[in-house]
């Protein structure tokens, strides 16, 4: 080793320019596990962005990166691992802070449907939402629709269901789970939402029986205040 390096202190670099946050800047981070330069570069895009968008944008531009490079075969299996694993310690860092309000908000409940093992995007939504003064209850990937329907069965806050999958082979999957919450919910208004890579595909709100589909966070923010009870 030629030189001995010293350790950076993000603190010291302030007023970065926008264009310098880039994907490709996120992606070598994640993929080396540097979820403290990582963590960085979000808080300084949230600066002047909302939670929201720097999701939609930065974040999910970094990990197609991520997947073009693994598809292609430049980037290994443990490379995405480590960079998924690393995105999620730094969603861990960024965390909004609760307030009371957001204890007591409408109940929103997110699951990745029966087999779906992609689970990131539904960290990203529960600070969304939790930003947004929802109390949410994230049940994660691969969830069996007989659990979630007895999860939103036993607790009548729950105003909205977000589920998640990442490709058209899991439409049945969602249906039954659509139709599993609605049985469940009873006469309670209850919206379902889906959203993931399933939701670049057309006919999806009608092929699964959802109340609406969405395709980024941001999305999802206007179907969620539109479906927040009004005594909330
Ligand atoms: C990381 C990753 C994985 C990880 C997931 C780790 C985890 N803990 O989640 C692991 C290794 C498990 C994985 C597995 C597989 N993966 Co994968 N994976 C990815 C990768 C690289 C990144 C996904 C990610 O987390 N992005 C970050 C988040 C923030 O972005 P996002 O997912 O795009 O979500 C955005 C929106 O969709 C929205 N959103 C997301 N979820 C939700 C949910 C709701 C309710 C709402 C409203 C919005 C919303 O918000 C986000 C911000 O805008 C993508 C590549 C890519 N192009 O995205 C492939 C990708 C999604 N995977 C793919 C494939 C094929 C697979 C496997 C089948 C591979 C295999 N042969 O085994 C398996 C499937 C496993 C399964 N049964 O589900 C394909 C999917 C193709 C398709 N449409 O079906 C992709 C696109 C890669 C590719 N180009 O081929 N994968």
């Amino acid at each position: 080793m030629p030189f001995d390096l010293p350790p950076v202190d993000p603190a010291a670099f302030r007023d970065v320019p926008a264009d310098v946050l880039s994907p490709e800047l996120l992606a070598s981070l994640l993929v080396d596990g540097d979820d403290e330069l990582a963590a960085w570069t979000l808080r300084n895009a949230m600066a002047s962005s909302s939670r929201a968008e720097v999701f939609d944008g930065l974040v999910r531009d970094a990990m197609r990166m991520v997947g073009e490079n693994w598809r292609a075969g430049r980037w290994s299996i443990a490379d995405e691992h480590l960079a998924s694993r690393t995105l999620l310690a730094v969603l861990e860092q960024i965390r909004p802070a609760t307030t009371p309000a957001s204890r007591v908000g409408p109940l929103a409940v997110l699951a990745g449907v029966a087999g779906e093992h992609h689970m990131i995007g539904l960290v990203c939504l529960e600070q969304v939402l939790t930003e947004d003064g929802w109390t949410v209850a994230n049940l994660g990937s691969d969830m069996p629709d007989t659990d979630l329907a007895n999860f939103v069965a036993r607790n009548s806050s729950v105003a909205m269901v977000a589920l998640t999958a990442s490709g058209v082979e899991r439409v049945e999957a969602l249906a039954e789970a659509v139709v599993a919450i609605r049985v469940a919910g009873g006469a309670r208004p209850l919206a379902i939402l889906i959203g993931g890579g399933i939701s670049y595909e057309p006919g999806m709100k009608e092929r699964t029986g959802a109340d609406g589909v969405a395709v980024l966070l941001t999305d999802a923010q206007t179907f969620a205040a539109r479906h927040r009870p009004a005594d909330s």
